[in-house]
């Protein structure tokens, strides 16, 4: 296959070997990135590619879906039992369309929700303006309180004892502690709300049980599968059966036509991979590797917010040092260590810029990476921090990530 590509588009056969070798040498510390396995990777690069399947097994609108019905049954009876839940929707390209098609399913335009603050560490489809969340609906946002930067639990009641939001919105793409569904669930039930909550960046660590599950206490659990899951770029919806019909025709036909059913097979195998003894030592090696991360860079005079970590990714505080978010993602970028710029709560400084820097540990741990090279990696966090601008700390510091690298290659653990 590769062979036929660089025939036939060497330009692109070029750019995904340039990827590679990116990926290879750089120690990518982006908190919602992950490497698939090999297996993950050929489940969806092959001829399922072709294939039409409007609709869903044994009910589609094109004939010759057989195959395809399999690859989905297995998707679905996997996904259920990896999460202990009555229906699954293995479909949503994304996790902004996952969101979106629960949103369309149960409320109508111009209904209040409840979500978090994009600046306190929700996504921008949690309401932000920018996003189709807060064009359609009247958003409301919560946040974190100023002193132990955890979820303000009185402003969520209280805003939601205000504005009577249609449903509210709980999870989170740059919050660094164990989120406690149930106080959202009370508050939810308190107002007759809806409870969606979006467990994307924490589904490998529920699925290992080492984050208390949304099963129980949500309505609607959104999710992406290549992030701690560890699976292709794609999105997922799990409910009770009550809720089952009217999702899945929120997401087909209501916002998406055919599914992608190699999407699908790659979820289908990441599912059974996570249903595997090794998945839970994997997701615990995240969370320690986490914590001894976020506890040497404390040691190192590192601000972080809520002081700490109980996941896999760690939130640094810059506003008190004389560098932008902006300007540590690049410098890191010229060490080889590859992160993303990230507001903090009450950050004055706008989304472009930042006062934040967001890390986390999933790609490095699948690497094999354990506590020894967490103190090494902090150690480099730190000399970057540093010496930002010094190109040649900077090559040192790259020459370091070169030899972890070489010691840890992105497929040693996966087959
Ligand atoms: N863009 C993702 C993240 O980086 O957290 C959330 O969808």
């Amino acid at each position: 296959m590769e062979i036929e590509l660089k025939k036939a588009d060497p330009e692109i056969a070029d750019a995904i070997r340039e990827e590679t070798r990116r990926q290879e040498n750089t120690l990518v510390m982006i908190a919602s990135e992950n490497y698939a396995s090999r297996a993950v990777i050929e489940a969806q690069a092959n001829v399922l590619t072709n294939k039409y399947a409007e609709g869903y097994p044994n009910r589609r609108y094109y004939g010759g879906c057989e195959n395809v019905d399999v690859v989905e049954k297995l998707a679905i009876e996997r996904a259920r039992k990896l999460f202990g839940v009555e229906h699954a929707n293995v479909q949503p390209h994304s996790g902004s369309q996952a969101n979106m098609a629960v949103y369309l399913s149960f409320l109508r335009p111009g209904d209040t929700i409840l979500g978090m603050d994009l600046y306190h560490g929700g996504h921008l489809t949690h309401g932000n303006p920018v996003s189709f969340s807060g064009m359609l609906f009247k958003a409301v946002s919560y946040g974190v309180d100023p002193e132990r930067q955890l979820i303000d639990f009185n402003q969520v009641n209280d805003l939601a004892k205000k504005h009577r939001p249609k449903m509210i919105i709980a999870g989170a793409s740059a919050y660094p502690r164990i989120i406690d569904f149930q106080a959202f669930a009370e508050v939810a039930r308190d107002v007759g709300a809806y409870l969606m909550i979006d467990m994307a960046h924490i589904a490998g660590l529920v699925a290992a049980n080492l984050h208390p599950s949304p099963v129980g206490f949500a309505d609607f659990i959104t999710s992406t599968t290549h992030k701690t899951l560890r699976g292709p770029r794609g999105g997922l919806i799990l409910c009770e059966e009550t809720y089952g019909p009217t999702i899945d025709k929120g997401i087909f036909p209501g916002i998406q036509g055919g599914p992608l059913m190699h999407i699908i097979a790659a979820k289908a195998v990441s599912f059974g991979e996570a249903l595997g003894r090794e998945f839970r030592d994997y997701q615990l090696q995240v969370v320690t590797n986490a914590r001894v991360l976020a506890e040497e860079l404390m040691g190192h005079g590192f601000d972080l917010v809520s002081g700490g970590t109980d996941n896999h990714l760690v939130l640094i505080d810059l506003t008190s040092r004389d560098i932008t978010g902006q300007e540590y993602e690049v410098s890191l970028g010229k060490a080889g260590i590859a992160t993303n710029k990230n507001a903090v709560p009450f950050d004055k400084r706008g989304p472009k810029v930042t006062s934040g820097l967001r890390i986390g540990t999933p790609s490095l741990t699948t690497r094999g990476m354990k506590e020894t090279e967490m103190k090494v990696v902090a150690g480099l966090l730190k000399k970057v921090l540093e010496n930002a601008h010094d190109e040649k700390t900077l090559q040192d510091c790259r020459s370091t990530v070169m030899e972890l690298c070489g010691s840890f290659p992105m497929y040693r653990n996966l087959t």
